[in-house]
């Protein structure tokens, strides 16, 4: 670094006091407009770049890695999920890719909790005909969800926050089945009485509520198609607080609509444009609930990401190894 503070650039607007620790500590170049910059202006952020902070909504694909000065060392991602990076590229360019984790398992966990809940117990439905001035009386047989206490639960994908969401779930009352690369930790297990399935296919059709919960890799991509859709019960109900590839969104579309499945929660989407008309009309009828991908949007959270960034550049800064360093997949 010659000593001489690294030139930092953020792509979206963070919270105040994490952009002002930031402006103490490096050059940095803030987004207070909070647009997303396009391809072009990544293109040339790189270029001058010491340190990337990218979010989620930025596509830091091989082009952008590849045109990036030989100056930029470190992309310090807001976030943990890092399927927007190209971590494979990065790498092979010396770039060190970081990410938060951690600080936002509790959040998302809730999210989960919160979604199963909206669409079994139709929350959203309740509210929409109370806020539409629709409501004209209580009757004992209007607006009747499906209960959670006494069901399953298979959780595909039990990491950080695959287990936070089994332990609120134990707590509602659900039998906790999961599918995994591998069986989590005995105790854990113990902890959670959960039911390991190492054959996804085979765990589907037994659970009456699925939660998706791991990360997005090429071989993630799609996981739950038309066919894993078809194993499930016709009331399954089908939540996903990760990324929106994991589940084939139009046969998911297609199931929800023609009554193969109950309806689902997804908190997946980054623009209104992305959801289809399709989908919409489901959202009309009450069966699915959307949200912009609000599931670690919490203040705490968002500055315990800050603080993880700064973390991360300040270590890389002080040339020891980042402590949220994420290598590349195995060749
Ligand atoms: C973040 C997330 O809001 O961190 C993640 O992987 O999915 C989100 O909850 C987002 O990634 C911020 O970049």
């Amino acid at each position: 670094m010659n000593g001489k503070k690294p030139v930092v650039v953020v792509t979206r607007k963070l919270p105040d006091s994490i952009e002002t620790r930031m402006r103490e500590l490096f050059r940095t170049k803030l987004n207070l407009a909070d647009v997303a910059m396009t391809h072009e202006e990544l293109l040339e952020a790189v270029k001058t770049a010491d340190v990337l902070v990218p979010t989620v909504t930025d596509a830091i694909n091989a082009d952008v890695i590849n045109a990036a000065g030989d100056q930029l060392k470190l992309i310090a991602n807001f976030g943990n999920g890092v399927d927007n990076i190209d971590v494979a590229a990065a790498a092979k360019k010396g770039i060190a890719v970081t990410n938060t984790p951690n600080v936002l398992t509790e959040d998302t966990a809730d999210m989960t909790m919160g979604l199963m809940i909206a669409v079994s117990r139709r929350f959203v439905e309740g509210a929409h005909a109370i806020n539409k001035g629709k409501f004209q009386g209580w009757s004992p047989t209007w607006m009747l969800g499906s209960r959670i206490w006494g069901k399953r639960l298979g959780i595909i994908g039990m990491g950080r926050i695959g287990t936070a969401v089994a332990r609120r779930a134990k707590a509602f009352g659900l039998s906790i089945h999961y599918h995994n690369r591998q069986p989590v930790v005995d105790h854990v297990e113990e902890e959670l009485e959960a039911t390991y399935w190492d054959d996804l296919d085979q765990m589907l059709p037994r659970v009456d509520f699925v939660s998706v919960n791991c990360p997005a890799t090429p071989e993630t991509k799609n996981l739950i198609n038309e066919e894993r859709l078809r194993l499930l019960q016709k009331d399954a109900i089908i939540v996903n607080t990760a990324r929106g590839q994991i589940i084939d969104i139009d046969a998911l579309t297609r199931a929800i609509a023609h009554g193969a499945l109950g309806g689902a929660g997804l908190d997946i989407f980054g623009h209104g444009n992305d959801i289809k008309d399709d989908m919409m009309a489901l959202v009309k009828k009450g069966k699915v609930v959307l949200l912009p991908h609000m599931g670690s949007a919490t203040k705490e959270g968002r500055l315990e990401m800050g603080e993880r960034v700064l973390i991360n550049i300040r270590t890389w800064v002080d040339q020891h190894r980042p402590p949220d360093r994420v290598l590349p997949p195995k060749e």
